[in-house]
């Protein structure tokens, strides 16, 4: 399995690590970590995706709005004067750049400065995204959120959310084939946390295989997220293990990538899983 994103092509023979690169000042677990009276300290940010790649990276996934439960969202204007420095400064890195948003203006302009994959958590919903995609060869990550990060928490309900969210992938990726982005260039994810109890949240991790439409990659995030929380007991800086546990069990799963915060942990687990399945 392979993903083609731009003018890399990403070997999905083994599970891969997307690591989390929050530019924003309000993100969950990593908001604020890169500004100094409120300015962006870009070659901070460098040194940090430098440093995720030394400790086993394969994607850096750039972004600059929180999508956290109750999040207000940001300008175009704003989010493209934190995210499209960063992109442009990280081409020197020599790895592949996923830019997180949701809107076109964002994702076009990233495009153009180099980014590889484009990682929307409203899944192309807008059909301005689908448009930019197919104009392009960069990779495209479908994420399912029920709702808006304003409401999405308040109470979501589904019928069975497994088939739901299968029938969402099915209808956006043949929406994506009709506009002509080739499946190669497709990843699916069922966006642990976006509208979804914690008893959603592990119907879709336990019954993850059967979210696979026509054969397509799967990402998982659940990185330090709330489900994790409530499991374990503890704050969102001590989630370290969990996460690294669930992204294993999500590899053993079915999980083609999982996008994480604790890059050198998550490879620990994965190298494990790994060795089980003989491979290095
Ligand atoms: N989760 C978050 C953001 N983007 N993208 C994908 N594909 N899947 C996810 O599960 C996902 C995502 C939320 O996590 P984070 O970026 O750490 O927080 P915030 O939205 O507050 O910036």
């Amino acid at each position: 399995m392979q993903l083609h994103c731009g003018a890399r092509l990403l070997d999905l023979g083994r599970p891969r690590i997307m690591a989390v690169l929050n530019v924003t000042p309000d993100s969950f677990s990593d908001g604020g970590q890169f500004f100094a009276e409120r300015r962006l300290e870009l070659s901070r940010v460098v040194d940090a995706a430098a440093a995720m790649v030394a400790a086993g990276a394969d994607i850096i996934d750039v972004g600059g709005e929180s999508t956290r439960p109750g999040a207000e969202p940001v300008s175009v204007n704003e989010e493209s004067a934190r995210v499209l420095p960063v992109i442009e400064a990280l081409g020197d890195l020599n790895t592949t750049i996923s830019l997180d948003t949701s809107k076109p203006e964002v994702a076009q302009a990233g495009i153009r400065l180099g980014c590889h994959i484009v990682n929307d958590v409203r899944g192309l919903q807008d059909p301005g995204m689908v448009s930019v995609a197919a104009e392009s060869d960069v990779g495209v990550c479908i994420m399912h959120m029920l709702g808006s990060p304003q409401s999405m928490q308040a109470s979501p309900r589904y019928g069975n959310v497994v088939t739901e969210i299968r029938d969402f992938f099915q209808c956006q990726v043949h929406t994506c084939m009709q506009a002509g982005i080739a499946p190669e260039r497709l990843m699916l994810d069922p966006g642990f946390g976006f509208g979804k109890t914690l008893e959603h949240n592990l119907a879709l991790l336990r019954e993850l295989e059967s979210l696979r439409v026509a054969g397509l990659p799967l990402l998982v995030g659940l990185s330090r997220k709330s489900m994790l929380g409530a499991l374990t007991d503890r704050e969102v800086g001590e989630r370290r293990v969990a996460s690294a546990v669930a992204a294993a069990l999500a590899v053993e799963r079915g999980a083609n990538v999982v996008r994480v915060h604790d890059v050198d942990a998550t490879r620990d687990a994965l190298r494990i899983v790994l060795a089980l399945r003989n491979v290095q």
